[in-house]
């Protein structure tokens, strides 16, 4: 382990401040980051304070007034070589993904995949940017739009996806032409540290070291004076709906953009007419993967009554096999629960559940030992008991029944959340129908796949409580610009729009 840390530049001491390299200790006090599987200190992290957080803005501002007069093919150029060096210490970084948030190896590794993935996309991004041109109603005028960088901004993350969802936001914003200033979680600050330092160095190999910053620090100091602050046009934040309504309100009170992606309270409908093997995969994947920690993670499943019965048995059955533990060890499919908190929140749900008259199906309980391990549960549910619409951070999944497809979709959007959904059906009319206007209500709906594991390349977001913002691709990249109208006019008379005359 310590040869691993040591391989990321981490120590057992860090410095929590980076603004062109590490900011010395502030003497602001440290925390500890401990593996969720058995406690272990993995190091100690000196938090920044308020002063550092100003070194560290200011840099960024400073850097990205050059950053942003570079081309962006030169910028996707930077952005080439982020994705080797991500490359190149992928294993390691997903290891410590793992040891840091307890991902099993291959979701670790899957996370800076992801992040690769999208400095990919960032370098073809570079060279595209696009904007409109439009017809002129004037004789001899020429309209189009154009896209300027809009600045630095601020990117606050959770700890379930400390690596990809920077990196989305980063890679993104750095082709654009802006700096960053990243607030990780204090839940996952080794990741951001050692995915910082890789980056860092490519940065300033090509002379612009500082355009990403980094502040490690409580958010009643540092997150307070960073959503606060008039130097950073646009924040970007992952978290809880609680969280995102306070950022989106006080960033909105200074008239500042937000980018939110909230909770999630996914749900898989599988019809009757379905490939229940495939459905069973996919949902299994879906509400135990990352010990149902993604904020993609499939929370709801309503069954055709038809085939519930037989279809909740082999569910159960599934879940039983399911191996949990270390998760850097083979074989293993799940690994803890971040910290004892998370654990805690877990029974309550299931109590909460238990007392509105839902039946535990399976699991139901935390594993005795070190480390904050549950058991992956199944619970018998109906749609209208409230801990049902509420995002427990935990591997839950309650089960529902439904007699057609349009009660289906109608219990589905039944909750304040809209980030993911999917269906299982070999109907091409069921399939359709849940993709129309009238189906899905989330910003994201599959068909024969389930509700997480997204790839990079689509936008990723969702509508009402989940907070409307749209990362990673499509033309997400559009928030983290500015837009400009031009109207040129290469004639000798002045025209007015709207035929107005306004002559003398
Ligand atoms: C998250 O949980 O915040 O779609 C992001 C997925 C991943 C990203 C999840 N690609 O599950």
């Amino acid at each position: 382990m310590t040869d691993l840390l040591s391989r990321l530049g981490l120590t057992s001491s860090n410095s929590g401040a980076w603004a062109g390299g590490a900011l010395p200790d502030a003497g602001h006090g440290t925390i500890a980051s401990r593996n969720p599987a058995n406690g272990d200190i993995l190091g100690e992290i000196q938090l920044a304070d308020v002063a550092q957080y100003e070194q560290v803005v200011a840099t960024a501002v400073r850097v990205q007034k050059a950053w942003q007069l570079y081309p962006a093919p030169k910028r996707g150029e930077v952005i080439r070589q982020m994705a080797d060096a991500l490359r190149a210490k992928r294993d390691d970084l997903g290891a410590l993904v793992s040891l840091e948030v307890g991902k099993i190896r291959g979701e670790g590794v899957g996370e800076v995949q992801e992040a690769i993935d999208i400095a990919d996309f960032c370098v073809g991004l570079s060279r595209q940017l696009y904007g409109l041109s439009m017809q002129s109603e004037r004789a001899n005028h020429r309209m189009y739009e154009q896209w300027h960088p809009l600045g630095s901004i601020a990117v606050i993350t959770a700890f379930n996806f400390p690596c990809a969802v920077w990196a989305w936001n980063a890679m993104v914003a750095a082709i654009c032409g802006d700096a960053v200033v990243w607030k990780p979680s204090l839940k996952a600050p080794l990741v951001a540290i050692a995915t910082h330092r890789i980056c860092e160095e490519v940065l300033a190999k090509n002379g612009f070291s500082g355009l990403f910053g980094l502040v490690i620090g409580a958010d009643k100091d540092v997150g307070e004076t960073m959503i606060r602050d008039h130097r950073l046009p646009l924040v970007s934040a992952t978290g809880s709906v609680r969280m995102g309504r306070y950022v989106g309100t006080v960033v909105a009170e200074r008239l500042g953009r937000t980018l939110l992606e909230l909770g999630g309270n996914n749900a898989i409908i599988v019809d009757k007419d379905a490939d229940l093997d495939l459905a069973l995969r996919g949902i299994l994947f879906g509400a135990v993967g990352t010990a149902g920690q993604r904020c993609t993670t499939t929370r709801r499943l309503f069954l055709h009554r038809d085939i519930s019965a037989r279809f909740t048995e082999r569910l159960v059955k599934l879940y039983e096999q399911v191996r949990i533990g270390d998760p850097l060890q083979d074989g293993v499919l799940m690994g803890p629960l971040i910290d004892e908190d998370a654990v805690t929140q877990f029974e309550t749900a299931v109590l909460e559940a238990t007392r509105e008259g839902g039946t535990v199906l399976t699991g139901g309980k935390r594993i005795a030992g070190p480390g904050h391990f549950v058991q992956p549960t199944l619970i018998s549910a109906d749609p209208k008991m409230a801990i049902v619409k509420h995002e427990t951070f935990a591997p839950i999944l309650y089960v529902m029944e439904f007699f057609d497809l349009d009660e289906a979709i109608r219990m589905q959007n039944d909750v304040p959340q809209g980030l993911s959904s999917s269906i299982f059906t070999t109907s091409f009319i069921s399939a359709e129908t849940f993709l129309s206007a009238r189906g899905s209500d989330c910003g994201i709906a599959n068909v024969n796949i389930g509700t997480s594991g997204a790839e990079i390349g689509g936008a990723f977001g969702g509508e009402k409580e989940t907070g409307g913002g749209r990362e990673s691709g499509s033309d997400s990249w559009k928030a983290y610009m500015r837009r400009q109208t031009c109207t040129l006019n290469y004639g000798k008379d002045l025209p007015l729009a709207q035929n107005l005359r306004f002559d003398l």
